[in-house]
């Protein structure tokens, strides 16, 4: 199913004078439409590979659905994260989170606005809520991909780094994932899952 470009929750001008109207049209109507339209595009071509079971350009692929996946993902948040009428402070029990792991709100603040200045190049700071821990953290994204997009939640993983298998099938990374194939524990892949 084609992902779709959200339309803006309030009006382009709606966030003057702290962000201004002609921003916000480039920004949502160019901006993200091609992150849209690229995510679309890298799902058509993974699907087509898997059609004809042609893998040939799955790295060129899954890099573009990263790169514009998290480009879509992370837009739809952001929108979504202002309103006119917004400022103040967070309460209940975001608040009570911040607190206990930034310490107060003030220093969350502090923290946010300096890694957000920190980023080198572009990308983003985000304030996220770890689903292992349940705790918050605050983490940065230069680009935004790293060829991953962030509001997925990891239910199978295989470690592909070298030390996950050199000793027994030296530079064999395929024979490895065939060897990984046999030990998945689907019980608990659908677990994970099961609580999205
Ligand atoms: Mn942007």
């Amino acid at each position: 199913m084609a992902h779709e470009l959200p339309p803006l929750p309030y009006p382009y001008d709606a966030l003057e004078p702290h962000i201004d109207e002609q921003t916000m049209r480039l920004h949502h109507d160019k901006h993200h439409l091609a992150y849209v339209n690229g995510l679309n595009n890298a799902e058509t071509k993974l699907a087509e590979a898997r059609e004809k079971g042609d893998y040939a350009l799955v790295k060129h692929w899954e890099r573009e659905a990263a790169f514009h996946g998290a480009g879509h993902f992370l837009h739809v948040i952001f929108w979504e994260n202002m309103t006119p009428n917004g400022g103040g402070t967070p309460s209940g029990p975001l608040a009570d989170a911040i607190n206990a792991r930034f310490g107060s709100y003030e220093k969350f603040l502090a923290q946010f606005k300096a890694a957000g200045a920190a980023v080198e190049g572009s990308g983003w700071v985000l304030l996220v809520k770890n689903v292992m821990t349940n705790t918050l953290d605050i983490l940065t994204a230069e680009k935004h991909q790293d060829l991953s997009q962030w509001v997925t939640l990891p239910i199978l993983a295989c470690d592909v780094w070298e030390h996950a298998y050199y000793l027994k099938y030296q530079n064999n990374r395929a024979a490895y994932l065939e060897g990984f194939v046999q030990v998945i524990n689907w019980r608990d892949v659908e677990r994970r899952f099961g609580g999205m």
